[in-house]
């Protein structure tokens, strides 16, 4: 799922991404934040989606960088949080959570030297990923999330 292959078009992305998706989804009415494709979330779901996951990402850059390689990467039940009760609140305080912290990522990002990005962590499913890696794929989560956005918006798969 990732086309990012060089550090700089992926920084880009996660510097872009929070006000391009409140662009798309701040001016939807409620009745097309929860409207979905059969079968896969609505836009209100993929944007508190988003919060969760980009919050385990912090884990997945700080980590590494920060404890013996390759750290443990923390995992978590994206299904089962994507029903949540809070899953039904408006999107305001998801869309601040990705703000705040995609401007946190875009500096640490910044900050690293070569040998810092190739630090390491571990996860069950993708096996030993640098903090490149890491950075690369939230990126093109970025992209899977808004491209998903517009399906809901359709109502189609
Ligand atoms: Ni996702």
């Amino acid at each position: 799922m990732a086309p990012y292959t060089d550090r700089r078009s992926a920084i880009e992305r996660l510097r872009s991404f929070p006000a391009e998706l409140e662009a798309r989804v701040t001016p939807l009415s409620d009745a097309d934040l929860d409207r979905h494709a059969p079968g896969e979330w609505s836009t209100r779901q993929i944007v508190h989606h988003l919060a969760d996951s980009h919050m385990s990402a912090n884990f997945r850059f700080r980590k590494p960088l920060s404890e013996p390689n390759p750290a443990t990467l923390p995992v978590y039940d994206q299904a089962a949080w994507a029903e949540m009760a809070d899953s039904t609140l408006p999107i305001a305080p998801s869309l601040l959570i990705l703000r705040g912290l995609h401007a946190r990522f875009v500096a640490l990002l910044e900050s690293l030297t070569d040998a810092q990005w190739m630090q390491t962590g571990q996860h069950p499913e993708w096996g030993i990923v640098t903090v490149e890696n890491v950075a690369y794929r939230y990126a093109a989560h970025c992209d899977v999330h808004l491209a998903q956005i517009e399906r809901a918006l359709r109502g189609e798969p």
